[in-house]
């Protein structure tokens, strides 16, 4: 539970030695077993995007936010993440549902956008399980409605930097070209990727992309550190191993670990204002393991989100 937890996130450190910025939520101190944070300003509200109508290979993705809360919520685990957040406890974690998506992508990612700013304007943090990749494209929107311009770290196989695929703008291989065209991301740092071809090479120095292949995704570690400003998580499961996360549409072998994940996550000291996990793919998976990583990624990224430190 502590290892690693005291040098890299800010909350054992510097948090303790600081004003608190906001009015802690009301529950703060509630939780008697809880250590102290400092900074807890934030419930997390997840938020399901139940669409992979945007996906160029397989469906499936659509049935991902229900399996992960069966996972997040099984009795084989239990609540608390590596941080001793207690995601049941109360003003911890809200769970918003599922937007209804439709079936029609333009009107999908209206109603994406439309969900997450609700969240946003409350003063929440949306964590929206996923889903294809063309769901973070109209989340950005609506962060930049309310006024955020985040740097983006985004887990990944593949860029998702394409012009167009498959005659497709808002194609789960474009949602980052569209970001950064419209100035949706101060930064966008990809971590993982393996997939790069001539024309996501050309996007990627065309949008300035930084970007950190698996033989070097330890080099992003102190990028990610020295951030300053609010950082948004996209986090694609096929960054991972795919023997470690079977339940993928585009599995890619040579990715990386659950642990070298949550190493990336550990580094960020920044404010978290969003997050997304996506590309879980249910029909794929086995015995529901991805399913568990999906959730406990929900849990470590539940503690990133509601302790925004600045
Ligand atoms: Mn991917």
């Amino acid at each position: 539970m502590s290892e690693g937890a005291g040098s890299r996130r800010p909350f054992a450190c510097t948090a303790l030695n600081k004003p608190t910025v906001k009015t802690a939520s009301s529950t703060q101190g509630a939780v008697g077993a809880e250590p102290p944070r400092g900074h807890i300003v934030a419930t997390v509200t997840l938020i399901g995007a139940p669409w992979d109508g945007s996906s160029s290979f397989q469906r499936g993705a659509a049935a991902a936010p229900a399996s992960i809360r069966q996972a997040l919520w099984s009795p084989s685990s239990n609540s608390c993440n590596e941080h001793g957040d207690d995601l049941s406890a109360e003003g911890v974690l809200d769970d918003a549902g599922d937007i209804a998506v439709g079936e029609e992508p333009a009107a999908a990612r209206v109603a994406i956008e439309a969900a997450v700013y609700g969240v946003l304007a409350r003063g929440g943090r949306p964590l929206v399980l996923g889903g294809d990749h063309s769901i973070t494209y109209p989340i950005l929107r609506a962060c930049s409605a309310h006024g955020e311009r985040p740097s983006i770290v985004h887990f990944d196989a593949h860029g998702d930097l394409y012009d167009s695929f498959d005659e497709d703008r808002y194609s789960h291989a474009c949602p980052f070209a569209r970001v950064m065209e419209e100035g949706l991301a101060r930064r966008l740092i990809q971590v993982g990727v393996r997939t790069v071809t001539a024309h996501q090479r050309d996007q990627a120095t065309r949008f300035g992309v930084e970007l950190f292949g698996p033989a070097r995704w330890r080099e992003a570690l102190p990028v990610i550190a020295a951030l300053q400003e609010p950082i948004y998580v996209s986090l694609d499961l096929d960054v991972l191993e795919p023997m470690l996360a079977p339940g993928l549409s585009h599995p890619e072998p040579g990715g990386l670990t659950i642990r070298d994940v949550l190493e990336a996550l550990e580094a960020i000291h920044a404010p978290v204002i969003g997050g997304d996990i996506v590309e879980y793919n249910p029909a794929n998976d086995l015995r529901d393991l991805t399913a568990r990583v999906a959730a406990k990624f929900v849990k470590e990224l539940v503690g990133l989100l509601r302790n925004p430190v600045g």
